[in-house]
């Protein structure tokens, strides 16, 4: 068998994935053959899935959290429509998102059958009057993204709140990627003082858990109610997840590393990626390329596309943006070395 991850992650730029912390890995290898999907069978693992979504309040700044571990993104940004979908009282429900939300908002649409209305942007952030324009008296949700999949960007998450408020909606934040990177930014929300009813916040990406890791929270129980499913045979009698079986080496291994690292580690852990990702920029800048002045740890730069071929033929992994630029996630396996290393290629082939 071979253990490729410590050298496929060498020239990896665009992912969301990272190389799991060795706490996470050792936790994971502890528990694959527990199901938290049972928590009446598997008791020690549905333990450490609270202290995990405990922990995920911390970082989140929400006392007394509700959530659970999920498989990722997808399934905790579908769960969180599904779950307001449910509580509301319309057959033509719809919800609100900025144009620069994930794709797993239109899965979420389709298979709930609510009807996705996506705001424009104004600097790569929801416009709060087109979103305004888009919400009636069937929305069920307006969501945010904290820390964007193309643009590293936050939306106005306390006005968002404040207009799902005012229509009488839930705000769902998308904070997946940036949950681990926005308590040492200087952004002024959390849970605590905005008027948020559920967050993705997934430790499989800046959390360094291993995969799959997903985080849902939910500001109280009775929100999680709305997705509750009768068990009748299983020694637990209900359960609010969207998957059955799910993974023991996730959860336990999420528990573990977020233990290990918040707060001092996560911290440290951003600061490298945001030196990393300030000096990348300006170094891409010095050689005239356009790049979009990052917020969070995402470098976007405008790169001709034949560049970008010749880049990804040399090995780096690249991603494009819809817009074709490409896309630097800073990571924590994204070192300096690594970043010097591509852009000698970028030189080199640029020529
Ligand atoms: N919300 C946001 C803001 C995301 O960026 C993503 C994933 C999701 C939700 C969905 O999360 P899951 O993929 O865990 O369900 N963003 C990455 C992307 O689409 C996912 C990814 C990760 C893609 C690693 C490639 C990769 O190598 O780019």
């Amino acid at each position: 068998m071979q253990r490729a991850e410590p050298q496929e992650f060498s020239r990896v730029l665009s992912s969301m994935c990272t190389e799991p912390h060795p706490t996470a890995r050792e936790a994971a290898e502890q528990f694959l053959a527990s199901n938290p999907g049972d928590p009446g069978t598997y008791g020690t693992v549905s333990t450490l899935e609270r202290e995990a979504v405990d922990r995920l309040g911390t970082v989140a700044e929400l006392a007394d959290p509700a959530g659970y571990i999920a498989s990722g993104g997808t399934e905790s940004n579908v769960q969180a429509i599904r779950l307001a979908r449910n509580r509301a009282d319309t057959r033509t429900p719809n919800f609100v998102a900025p144009e620069s939300a994930h794709f797993s908002f239109r899965k979420a649409a389709g298979v709930l059958g609510v009807e996705l209305r996506t705001a424009p942007l104004s600097d790569y952030r929801a416009n709060l009057d087109a979103v305004a324009e888009l919400i009636d008296s069937d929305t069920v949700c307006v969501v945010g993204v904290a820390g964007t999949t193309e643009y590293g960007r936050v939306d106005p998450i306390p006005a968002l709140a404040d207009m799902a408020a005012d229509a009488g909606a839930l705000c769902h934040v998308d904070a997946a990627w940036g949950g681990f990177v926005l308590p040492f930014t200087e952004h002024a929300w959390s849970f605590a003082d905005a008027d948020i009813h559920t967050m993705t916040i997934d430790p499989h990406k800046m959390g360094r858990a291993a995969v799959p890791a997903g985080g849902l929270l939910a500001r109280g129980p009775e929100l999680l109610d709305e997705l509750a499913i009768d068990t009748p045979y299983l020694e637990s009698t209900s359960q609010m997840t969207l998957t059955g079986t799910r993974s023991g080496a996730g959860v336990a291994s999420a528990a573990a590393v977020m233990d290990e690292l918040w707060r001092d580690g996560y911290g440290r852990q951003y600061r490298r990626a945001r030196s990393n990702a300030d000096w990348l920029a300006a170094e891409l800048d010095d050689r005239e390329f356009e790049v979009v002045e990052p917020a969070l740890p995402i470098v976007t730069v405008d790169l001709p596309a034949r560049l970008i071929d010749d880049l990804r033929d040399a090995g780096w992994r690249l991603s494009r943006t819809e817009a074709g630029e490409a896309r630097i996630v800073c990571m924590p396996h994204v070192t300096r070395s690594m970043l010097a290393e591509f852009l000698g290629d970028v030189d080199r082939l640029a020529e």
